[in-house]
Order: C-alpha cells, then structure tokens, then sequence
C-alpha cells in the first residue's frame, strides 16, 4: 500500500481523504495557495507544500506545481478529490507518467465519460437505458429537425463537453430549433472550446438519480446505492439524501443490477457516479462523473463503507472489501450544503468566523475545515461545512436534522442554514414530492 498521499485539493475534502489515509497509516502532504496558508487542510497534514498564489488557476490548477510537490516530499500517489482537476485526464496521465499513483480511474475512462456524447454512446452500449435523442453529435440542421421530429417536442439541444447547464437549450418547436442549434455551438465553443452538439428529448419534470458504483483491478464492481440530487439552484446542488424517496424497492435493484454490469463490463476502477433523469418510472442515463462527489457521505451514512478508503485501496491495487452481497442499506441519510452565502440572495459571504460550535450526538457528522478565528478567504467555492444526518428512517432522521441545523453555531458570517431550516419545514419536501425544478420555483416564490 502507498506510504504517502499528496492531497491535491482543499477545505473540507481535503480533510476527509486526510482522514481515510491516517485510518490506514498513511501519511499525508497537504497543498496549498499562499491565500490558505492558515487552513485547516495544512494545519493537520503531515507535511505542506505551498504551490502558487491565491488564483486556483496558478495554484489548485497548477500541473507543474503539484507535480514538482509530490516529486519533493517522495508522495507516491496523488488523491485529486472532487472539483480542480479531479476530471483532467492530461492530469492523470501526466501523474502515472511520474510513476505516481493518481488515485482515481484512467485517464482514458475519464476521457470517454468526459464527452457526453461518447459516454452516452459508451454506456448504451453496456446496456445503460440513455435519453432517447441524436446518434452522436448533430452536424446539420436538417438531421437536427428528423430527429426532433421523430422523437417529438420538447427537444433539448446540449453541448458534449458541457457543465453546469452551459450550452443547454429547451426546444419546443422546430421553428425555434435553428436558432438553438446556433446558440448552443456558439455558447459551447466559448465556454468549453468545443462547439459539437447533441439532441435529446427534454424531459419536463424528472427527479436527478445517481447511482454510487465502485471497481477494483480485479474485475470486481460493486453499486453501493442511489442519491436523490434533484433540490438544485442554478445546477449547485443544495441537499442531498438516500434512499430516495421516489424509488421502490424493485426499480432500485433494477437500477443498480445494470449499472454495476456495465462497470464490470467496463473495467472501471475507483469510485463513479452514473447520473440518470428519473420519470414515470422510468429512468434513463445523462451522465457520469469520474470523481469523489461532494455528497458521497449520504451513501457512507447509510452502508457504512468508507468511499475514500476503497479509492485509496483500488488505486494501489488491492481488490474492493465488499462483494455487492456485503453491501446492507440502513435507514435514511440527508446531507445538507452549508454555503458562506446570504441564505436568500446567495450572495457570497466570506470573512472571519468568529463563534464556531458544530452539532453531535448520534448519527450526525459534519465534514468541514471550519475553525473559530478562521478567516474564509473569497477566492474559492462557497461551500464551508457539509451537515449529515442518519435516522432509522427518514422521519427519524428529518427530526435529527432540524435538531442538529438549531445547534450548529458559525459566527461572523452569513450561511445557508436559515434555508435549509426553511427547506425542511416545508411540506412537499416532507412528502419528498419534490423535481428538479421544486427549488428553483420555491425561491421565486418566497417573499423575501
Ligand atoms: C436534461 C433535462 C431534461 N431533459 N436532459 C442539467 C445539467 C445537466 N447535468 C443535465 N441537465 C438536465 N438535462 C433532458 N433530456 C433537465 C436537466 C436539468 C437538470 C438536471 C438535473 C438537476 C437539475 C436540473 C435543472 C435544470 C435542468
């Protein structure tokens, strides 16, 4: 097994995979921009390189740097987490050429599922259900219009290197379809430097389910699960739980038979997060993420395995701990995001923290980077401390939430606890009759 890990990433995550490698006597190196020299993520590794100033793009982002950090301190592997370069496959590449291990899969499974039209051509393939729409890219407007014709209006135009909604376009009728086609290549190209293009018909009101799947290099795939991601506000996800509520039993192991098939098929190895639109009982693929995701607690909360270990272990070769027998779901977990954010304009609220006191007791974990004297720097992501709650069920643990959102003090700045406190009391999400567009709609109509 690996002697030391360099964590190539920051703040809260940066913690968590920290953690893992201690369990597992690994030592670790810490990076870190001149700006987060007092970070909590320094401050408990074992060593600490400094790697470039403030901007993520000469520091967080920095190849070279990160590199010449792990060549340094002798690291021999190199965990990237979520976010940065956790999808950058020239990134991957580069650190196996240095013989360091990249903790993560290959940078040619990251390649495919990085283009969503070669992941969606790749999974469909491996018997993945995918969202009825164009063969590959869209070249003309002609085949455009055939295809919009044949799988009927709405239509959704997206762009293959897409993210965070950017170069999407709803179409609902073929007299808008040209327009779209242009302004989605057009927004793609300057967002992403690729302008192609593809066709998919638009679904009103699903529910964002993904699946949890894990691979060794032994040919061994597990499914440890779903997540229900759908309260989402300008594509940042807000609260996350498992199971989800809109699932039975039946759809769940009919869901996971076939991603956990198509990993095996695949030869994927790490940690992954297949991405699906759930609606009317029916579920088709949109995505899949080759990275850590920040919600992975919610499945750790209710499986007990820890997804940061199992990445560590199949990274160095080792096979996964868990046959998917060994895999038990129990109870029900939420995860909520707590943003440095005005809870209802979200504008940004970075500064010092001056009172910090975190919730405990049973079945509560926070994971954050968060300490009283603090001072939150303005140059990164706004999410501060995540908040995890487990219950035997989902009332049990929606009662422990709230709980745990009254006791959690961070002074100094705004967060995003008021809402989440907001969010819970409101009966559709009660009733977990909520789509991926409930948020959105919600905080329109708030009147504040
Ligand atoms: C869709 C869709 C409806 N129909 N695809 C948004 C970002 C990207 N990850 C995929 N997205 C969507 N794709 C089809 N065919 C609706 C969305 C979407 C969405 C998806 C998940 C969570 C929140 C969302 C908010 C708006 C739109």
């Amino acid at each position: 097994m690996f002697e030391k890990v360099l964590i190539a990433n920051r703040g809260e995550i940066a913690l968590r995979i920290h953690r893992a490698c201690h369990e597992m006597g690994i030592a670790t190196v810490a990076v870190h921009s001149t700006a987060d020299a007092d970070a909590m993520h320094v401050r408990l590794a074992d060593e600490s390189v400094c790697i470039g100033p403030a901007s993520s793009t000469d520091s967080y982002l920095n190849i070279p740097a990160i590199i010449s950090a792990a060549e340094i301190t002798g690291a021999d592997a190199i965990h990237p987490g979520y976010g940065f370069l956790s999808e950058n496959a020239k990134f991957a590449e580069i650190v196996s050429e240095h013989n360091i291990a990249f903790i993560g899969p290959t940078a040619e499974h990251i390649r495919v599922m990085g283009d969503k039209i070669t992941a969606k051509e790749t999974v469909k393939k491996l018997g993945i259900p995918v969202v009825p729409g164009s063969e590959g890219e869209i070249r003309d407007i002609d085949t455009a219009k055939v295809v919009a014709r044949e799988i009927g209006y709405p239509v959704i135009v997206k762009a293959a290197s897409g993210g965070g909604g950017r170069g999407m376009k709803v179409v609902h009728n073929e007299g808008e379809l040209a327009a779209a086609v242009s302004s989605a290549k057009t927004e793609a190209k300057a967002a992403f430097g690729d302008d192609a293009v593809y066709l998919e018909k638009f679904l009103v009101l699903p529910r964002h389910i993904e699946f949890q799947v894990m691979g060794d290099k032994h040919g061994n795939a597990i499914h440890l699960g779903e997540r229900d991601c759908s309260l989402q506000r300008r594509h940042q996800k807000v609260l996350e739980e498992a199971p989800s509520p809109s699932l039975n039993t039946e759809v769940r192991e009919k869901m996971g038979a076939i991603v956990s098939k198509a990993i095996s098929d695949l030869g994927y190895v790490g940690a992954g997060t297949i991405e699906f639109l759930y609606e009317n009982g029916e579920f088709y693929f949109i995505e899949m993420n080759t990275r850590l995701q920040v919600e992975h607690p919610v499945t750790e909360m209710i499986t007990g395995v820890d997804l940061v270990r199992e990445q560590i272990r199949v990274a160095g070769g080792m096979p996964l701990s868990y046959n998917q027998e060994d895999i038990t779901f129990s109870g029900h977990a939420i995860e909520c995001r707590i943003n440095a954010e005005d809870p209802f304009t979200f504008m940004p609220s970075p500064g010092n923290i001056t009172d910090y006191h975190t919730p405990g007791g049973l079945d509560v974990r926070v994971d954050s980077a968060l300490y009283a004297g603090y001072k939150i720097p303005p140059y990164y992501d706004s999410l501060i401390s995540k908040l995890i709650v487990h219950g035997k069920t989902r009332n049990e643990c929606l009662m422990r939430l709230r709980r745990s959102l009254e006791e959690y003090v961070i002074g100094g700045i705004k967060t995003t606890i008021p809402l989440h406190q907001k969010l819970i009391a409101e009966s559709d999400f009660i009733n977990g009759a909520y789509d991926i567009h409930w948020l959105e709609n919600y905080l329109n109509n708030l009147d504040i």
